[in-house]
């Protein structure tokens, strides 16, 4: 009847079968005949029970997110559903692969929901910036109540089949032959007497008793919401359900959905989904992948460590190389004390911890890591060192080995000339704990083959990071884009902005921390490392590090952590401090707004994002908001620095930079060819990798 969706009969079962790759999202061209055909076979005498299934590899993933922010076209999701509810006879989703959102929604609207046991459902919504829109907010806490649907919705994490079996959201788990079994299921359940109850008729676990504790885990979960305007949605929309009467709530839910699906968060993180995606796609598809089977890391510190633990915990086996037994011991004690702790908290079973720990081999001699297909140096950051490791991978890897580099700064190129393989030398840059953050820049070097960084940007996916293709430079994007970043904090501080003020800008903005909460959580010592090797001095930074004052793990830096608190507590010292370094440079105090402080961190930020577009660093904008969601804690809700300054306005931001330039005379601030260029063309685009 449509490429999108089909009918096979199967005795009186009807098999609606939706065909919409690659992940049978509810496109307008799957709607319109999933309509025709739900309205044709309730009419029909012969059909006792209709069967909803996808073809492929999921059940429906979700509305198309594409469409959002367009007209709807009718039919939408919501009126099919209305029309499955009128059905007199059962309907059955037969779910496998993912249902997730409006896929989800409209098992909801079935009569019985019937699973594969690998099959996962959820309402991810609240990740793009929505609530479920399709009713989901009001019929899923009448299956699984409130709390847990709460929960469900406002994380948006998907729960599997034997979860959901056990919550009551679906009916029957099959292990295997699912179409066949869903058919039998469906067939049974017409034979049943009695009347049938849609989802949205089952009010028995909608109690306003619970009301109390349903507001309690609510203000707990809007707590985490960081600006956010969706989980608190998610949240108001799932107490509607137990407060209003059905209709009611569907309606406040629509109103709810309408307001965010046009708001500038929702569009910033689906800029966010895709970007993504489109980051991910590194080589053509013919490319043919390197195969990786064993990983080496150089190096079992707190980067080495947690790289060699982001492996194993995608299942790869790894060769953990350290220059002496100490050293090694030492880090694989950590290693199995931070899966000890993953255990404690319950998001890791003793099984699989073994199994992990089961993947790592030790070793202090190079020769062992000739069996390796993938070699990750994450040594000492010093280019004589990383050379020297190089030079050794070199004489023992196996020819075709990847070669990677966990280097934040130094020049890939440079490295890559140490060896007789430059083509197959890339950078991975992970970023720290390298087991959790999700962002991984991959770092092209000028000789770097295709095939390589394929193989690097595929193997990411598979162990759950998000990758970006990057070029050389100092810092690439992420650090680059931080130096800038950082550039302006010190003189603001000696103007008489605080520390605490500047983080609070940086918290009200939607960041996790401020950039002095951050230099004292990383250690001060880092930066000051750093300064020192380039020449560079900042002035409060460098006299704290003197004083022996690092941050968190020294107890003091630019706040206090007394009796090894994490929390920071304002250092009157370093208040003093300040005082007397802007006293010794004649600075008057004044008063500096938030604005202020947003236009000389965040402007020169964007201004560098252009640089780094014009000279091909980065190959799209999107790359660039992908780097500093996943591995600098940039709002999701405000797309990445890149989309951000659409919203904020480019001839706004390129006008306040000229005036600090004008003001200060720092490069910083003078405005990016490109910059201009965007404001002009309205589009960041047009530039391609160097
Ligand atoms: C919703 O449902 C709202 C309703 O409540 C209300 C309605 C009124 N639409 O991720 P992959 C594309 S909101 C359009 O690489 P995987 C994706 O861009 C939706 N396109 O595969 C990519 O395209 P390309 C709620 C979509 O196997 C390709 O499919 N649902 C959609 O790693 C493959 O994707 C969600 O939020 C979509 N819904 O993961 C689920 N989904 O190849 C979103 C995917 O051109 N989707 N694409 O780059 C996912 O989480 C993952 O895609 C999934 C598969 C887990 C399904």
């Amino acid at each position: 009847m449509s490429n999108f969706v089909s009918v096979t009969r199967d005795g009186g079962v009807a098999v609606v079968i939706i065909d919409n790759p690659p992940v049978n999202a509810l496109s307008f061209h799957v709607r319109e005949p999933l309509m025709q055909a739900l309205v044709s076979l309730r009419d029909e005498p012969d059909v006792a029970a209709i069967v909803i299934a996808c073809a492929g590899r999921t059940f429906v993933a979700g509305a198309d997110i594409t469409e959002f922010g367009k007209p709807v076209q009718q039919p939408d999701l919501r009126a099919i559903i209305a029309v499955l509810e009128t059905i007199a006879k059962p309907t059955v989703a037969a779910i496998h692969g993912t249902a997730l959102g409006g896929g989800l929604e409209l098992a909801l609207g079935c009569h019985f929901r019937v699973a594969d046991a690998g099959a996962r459902l959820g309402l991810p919504e609240v990740k793009l910036g929505l609530l479920p829109g399709g009713g989901g907010t009001v019929r899923l806490p009448r299956l699984v109540g409130p709390l847990k649907a709460l929960r469900m919705i406002v994380s948006g994490t998907p729960i599997d089949a034997a979860e959901a079996l056990a919550a009551g959201l679906v009916d029957a788990v099959f292990d295997g032959d699912l179409a066949a079994r869903a058919v039998r299921f469906a067939s049974k359940m017409a034979g049943q007497d009695g009347p049938l109850a849609p989802v949205r008729d089952r009010n028995s676990r909608l109690d306003p008793a619970d009301l109390p504790d349903f507001d309690r885990q609510a203000a707990e979960l809007a707590k985490k919401a960081r600006g956010l305007e969706a989980p608190i949605a998610c949240a108001q929309s799932v107490r509607n359900a137990i407060t209003l009467p059905f209709e009611a709530a569907l309606a406040a839910e629509r109103e709810l959905f309408v307001k965010l699906v046009e708001g500038d968060q929702s569009r910033a993180q689906r800029h966010l989904f895709f970007a993504e995606r489109e980051a991910a796609k590194v080589g053509a598809k013919d490319i043919v992948r390197r195969k990786i089977a064993r990983v080496g890391v150089v190096g079992a510190g707190t980067m080495g460590g947690g790289i060699a633990m982001a492996f194993a915990n995608g299942g790869f086996p790894v060769t953990v190389m350290e220059t002496s037994r100490e050293a090694l011991e030492r880090g694989l004690t950590t290693i199995d004390k931070n899966y000890a702790v993953s255990v404690s908290r319950g998001s890791l079973s003793e099984d699989a911890k073994q199994q992990r720990v089961g993947l790592f081999k030790g070793s202090t001699n190079y020769a062992d890591l000739a069996d390796c297909d993938l070699i990750v140096e994450a040594v000492f950051e010093e280019m004589a060192v990383k050379k020297e490791v190089f030079s050794r991978l070199d004489a023992v890897a196996r020819p075709g080995a990847i070669l990677a580099t966990n280097t934040s700064y130094l020049d890939v190129n440079e490295i890559a000339a140490s060896t007789s393989r430059p083509q197959d030398v890339v950078g991975m840059h992970f970023f720290s704990p390298a087991n959790v953050m999700k962002l991984l820049e991959i770092v092209r070097a000028e000789k770097t083959a295709p095939d390589a960084l394929a193989t690097i940007a595929e193997l990411a996916r598979r162990i759950g990071k998000v990758p970006v293709v990057v070029g050389v430079c100092h810092g690439f994007v992420g650090n680059r884009m931080l130096s800038a970043r950082g550039a302006e904090s010190e003189t603001l501080l000696l103007e008489s902005a605080t520390p605490q003020q500047i983080d609070r800008v940086f918290t009200d903005f939607g960041w996790p921390m401020g950039p002095f909460q951050m230099g004292d959580l990383a250690g001060l010592d880092i930066g000051w490392r750093n300064r020192k090797a380039r020449g560079q001095t900042a002035v409060i930074a460098d006299a704290l590090c003197e004083q022996g004052h690092f941050g968190q793990k020294t107890g003091r830096g630019f706040y206090l952590y007394e009796n090894g608190s994490r929390s920071p507590a304002p250092n009157p010292e370093v208040e003093a401090l300040i005082r007397d370094k802007a006293a010794d440079q004649g600075i008057a105090p004044r008063a500096i707004g938030a604005k202020e402080i947003i236009e000389r961190t965040l402007y020169p930020m964007i201004n560098e994002g252009a640089k780094i577009l014009e000279e091909g660093i980065a190959a799209r904008a999107s790359d660039i908001d992908v780097v500093w969601v996943n591995g600098y804690g940039f709002p999701v809700g405000k797309g990445g620095p890149m989309f951000w300054a659409g919203l904020e306005g480019l001839d706004k931001i390129i006008g306040r930079l000229g005036h600090w330039h004008q003001r200060t005379g720092k490069d910083i601030f003078r405005v990016a060819p490109l910059l201009r260029q965007a404001a002009e063309t309205g589009s960041w685009e047009g530039k391609s990798m160097a």
